[in-house]
C-alpha cells in the first residue's frame, strides 16, 4: 500500500510551499495528505476505479499529482522544488520538538537544511536567540535529536497490517506452499514492529525463496539462501521468510512468534522437566527422542501448560499463570458492543455526525458515541458553549434515523491548571465526556500528575483519553505517575481510554496490565476522525489483549443499559 508514501510526498510539497512563502496552496497539500495517511482503503485500487477526486481534500490539481507518482514511481514537481530548497525536510520532521513552523524559521534565518546543520546551530548556541525559540526550546530540540538517533524506526502495526494480508493471501495461491504464516512481533499484536517475520511449509523451499526476492516490491535482497532469505521493501519495511518441514512447523512458529524472553523461559521450564526445546521441536534431554513440534498447543501440552495466546507471550507472568490453568479469557473484537471517541465535522472530523452512524451500524456494533473537540486544543473550529446546542439537536436528528445508539459527548481539554473549559453541571447534560491533555505537555512529572488527577476529582468525567498522549516514532508519552492516575481514575469510577488511532495505540499494552492490576476499568475507542478510522476500535482490543483484559473489564462489552447506567454520574 502506498497511502503513507504519497501522503509523506503531499505532505512535503506543503512544507516546501511554506518555506517559500506561497499562500493557500500548503494547506489545500497539507488536508490532503492527512485525509491520504488515514484512509484504509489502497490508494492505487481507489486510483484504478477513478476515485481520487472524490477523497475529501483531493481536487484536480492534486489527484493529477497523485496518479504520476502511482503510475512512474516520480513526481516531477517535487523534484523541482526538491532542487528549489536542497532541504531534508524527512529528515528535520522526524525530530520530536520540531514542527514545519520552526522548520521554517530554522531553514530562513540560519540556513538549517539537515539534522547535522541543526545540531551545529545548536552548538553554537544560534538556535536559542531566533525569536520564537529560547533556551528551552534549543534543549528540548537537543534532547529530540537524542531522541531519534537512539531509538530506531519501527513500523506502525497498522502501517505492516495490509501488507501482511496481501503477501499471506498472494502466498497462499501458490500450489506448492502447504501452510504459511506471520510471526514475529506482529503475531504478537505489538503496535510497532521492527520486521515482519514469516513461516512456510513447503515440498519445494527454492521455488519459495524464488517468489520471494522477486516480489514485485522488493527494492533489495538483503539475504538468500535455500530455506531462507530476507528481503527489503520500497517502504523500508524488512521481511524474513523461512521455511520449515511440517513436523517442526509448530516448533518454529513458537521459537518465531517469540517474544525471545517468553522462549528463553519456556527453555528453562522444558529443561526442567527433562526435555530440550528449540526451533526443531521438543525432544528428550537424554534420548534426543522427539516428543512434539508439530503444533504449538502439543508443545505447550507437553510442557504442562496451557496454551498461551501470542499477545500474552512476553514474559510477564503468563508461563506461571498457564501453568495454574490461570489465564485470562482474553477480549475479542466480537465482544465489544460498540466505539467511544469519534469526531465529526463539527470540530476536526471528515465527515458529518449522520455519514459516521450510518457507517457504524453498517460495521454491525450497537453504538457510537460522538466526542467532539471542546476547548483551546488548538485547531481551528473546536465545540464552544454556544455551538454545543447546534451539536446536540444535529445528534438528536441522527438518532431518528439510525438504528443504533448514538451517545452525545465532547472531547474536552484539560487545561495547564487541571480545570476543564465547561463547568460540571453542563458536562452532566452529556452522555460520555471524554477529557484529554491536548496542550502544554511539556511538564514535570509532579505538576502534570496534578493535572490531570484534578480534573478527575472535580469533573464528571467518564473517560480518560489517551492517558500518555504518546506518539509512536513522534513523541514520548507525558510525565506522569502513572500509579496515581490509575488510583485516581479507580477512585472516581473513570475509565481509561485504549485509544485504537495507529499512532497512537494508548494506553499500551504493558500500562493496560498495570493499570487492571491497580483495579481500573477501560473503554476501547476508534478516536476516528474519518469514516474510514472507526475500525480502529480493532487496534484497540489488540492493546487489550496484550494487556490481559477479559469481557467484564472494557465497558464497551456490557449491554447498552448497564452502559447508560454507569456513564452517569
Ligand atoms: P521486532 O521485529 O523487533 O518487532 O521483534 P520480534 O519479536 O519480531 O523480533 P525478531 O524479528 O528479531 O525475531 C523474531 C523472533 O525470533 C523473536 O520474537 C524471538 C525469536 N528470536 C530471535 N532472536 C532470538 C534469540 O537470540 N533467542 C531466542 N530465544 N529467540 C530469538
Ligand atoms: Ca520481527
Ligand atoms: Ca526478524
Ligand atoms: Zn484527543
Amino acid at each position: 500500500m502506498k497511502n503513507s508514501e504519497v501522503a509523506a510526498i503531499l505532505s512535503n510539497i506543503a512544507d516546501i510551499l511554506e518555506l517559500q512563502n506561497v499562500q493557500w496552496k500548503p494547506q489545500a497539500y497539507r488536508k490532503a495528505a492527512q485525509v491520504i495517511e488515514t484512509l484504509s482503503e489502497d490508494i492505487e485500487d481507489i486510483w484504478k476505479r477513478g476515485g481520487l477526486e472524490k477523497i475529501p481534500g483531493v481536487g484536480e490539481h492534486i489527484a493529477a499529482k497523485i496518479e504520476e507518482y502511482l503510475k512512474t514511481g516520480k513526481l516531477a514537481y517535487y523534484h523541482k522544488l526538491q532542487k528549489e530548497v536542497k532541504i531534508n525536510l524527512e529528515e528535520l520532521k522526524g525530530i520530536p520538538a520540531l514542527g514545519p513552523k520552526k522548520i521554517k524559521l530554522l531553514y530562513q534565518k540560519l540556513g538549517v537544511k539537515n539534522l547535522q546543520d541543526l545540531e551545529k546551530a545548536i552548538k553554537q548556541q544560534k538556535v536559542q536567540k531566533l525569536s520564537g525559540f529560547g533556551e528551552k526550546t534549543e534543549q528540548a530540540l537537543a534532547e529530540g535529536i537524542r531522541f531519534i538517533k537512539t531509538k530506531p524506526k519501527r513500523f506502525l502495526y497498522a502501517a505492516a497490517l495490509p501488507i501482511v494480508n496481501t503477501f499471506l493471501k498472494t502466498f497462499r495461491t501458490y500450489p506448492f506452499i502447504q501452510q504459511i504464516e506471520v510471526a514475529g512481533s506482529f503475531r504478537r499484536a505489538k503496535e510497532t514492529v521492527g520486521d515482519l517475520d514469516f513461516l512456510a511449509v513447503s515440498p519445494q523451499p527454492e521455488k519459495v525463496m524464488d517468489q520471494f526476492t522477486t516480489m514485485k516490491d522488493v527494492k533489495e535482497i538483503l539475504a538468500k539462501g535455500t530455506t531462507k532469505s530476507s528481503v527489503r521493501l520500497s517502504n523500508g519495511l524488512q521481511i524474513d521468510l523461512r521455511v520449515v518441514n511440517d513436523k517442526q512447523f509448530g516448533s518454529a512458529m513458537n521459537y518465531f512468534i517469540g517474544s525471545k524472553e517468553h522462549n528463553i523461559e519456556l527453555r528453562k521450564l522444558a529443561l526442567s522437566k527433562g526435555c530440550t526445546l528449540s526451533e526443531y521441536g521438543l525432544f528428550t534431554l537424554k534420548e534426543k527422542k522427539w516428543i512434539a513440534g508439530k503444533t504449538e498447543n502439543d508443545i505447550y501440552q507437553k510442557l504442562g501448560l496451557q496454551y498461551i495466546e501470542p499477545e500474552l507471550r512476553e514474559n510477564q507472568g503468563e508461563i506461571a499463570a498457564a501453568q495454574k490453568k490461570n489465564l485470562p479469557h482474553l477480549i475479542t473484537v466480537k465482544d465489544l458492543h460498540g466505539v467511544f471517541h469519534n469526531h465529526s465535522t463539527w470540530s476536526d472530523g471528515n465527515n458529518s455526525l449522520l455519514e459516521m452512524a450510518q457507517k457504524a451500524e453498517e460495521l454491525d456494533i450497537k453504538f457510537i458515541s460522538f466526542n467532539d473537540h471542546f476547548g483551546p486544543i488548538g485547531i481551528t473550529n473546536p465545540l464552544t458553549e454556544k455551538r454545543l446546542v447546534g451539536y446536540l439537536k444535529e445528534i438528536e436528528s441522527v438518532r431518528k434515523k439510525v438504528g443504533i445508539r448514538v451517545f452525545s459527548g465532547v472531547e474536552i481539554d484539560i487545561l495547564k491548571d487541571g480545570t476543564l473549559p465547561l463547568s460540571a453541571k453542563r458536562l452532566k447534560e452529556l452522555d460520555v465526556v471524554i477529557a484529554s491533555v491536548h496542550l502544554a505537555i511539556k511538564m514535570p512529572a509532579a505538576e502534570m500528575t496534578k493535572r490531570v488527577c484534578s480534573a478527575m476529582e472535580n469533573y464528571p468525567i467518564n473517560i480518560l483519553g489517551h492517558p500518555t498522549d504518546r506518539i509512536l516514532n513522534e513523541r514520548p508519552p507525558l510525565n506522569l505517575n502513572l500509579d496515581s492516575v490509575f488510583d485516581t481514575a479507580k477512585r472516581n469510577s473513570i475509565f481509561l481510554e485504549i485509544n485504537g488511532s495507529p499512532s497512537r495505540m494508548d494506553l499500551s499494552g504493558e500500562n493496560v496490565r498495570n493499570a487492571r492490576a491497580a483495579g481500573c476499568q477501560f473503554a476501547v475507542s476508534a478516536d476516528a476522525h474519518d469514516l474510514s478510522h472507526l475500525p480502529f476500535y480493532h487496534l484497540g482490543v489488540n492493546m487489550a489483549r496484550r494487556g490481559w483484559l477479559e469481557k467484564k473489564d472494557v465497558l464497551n462489552c456490557r449491554d447498552l443499559k448497564k452502559i447508560e447506567k454507569v456513564l452517569k454520574k
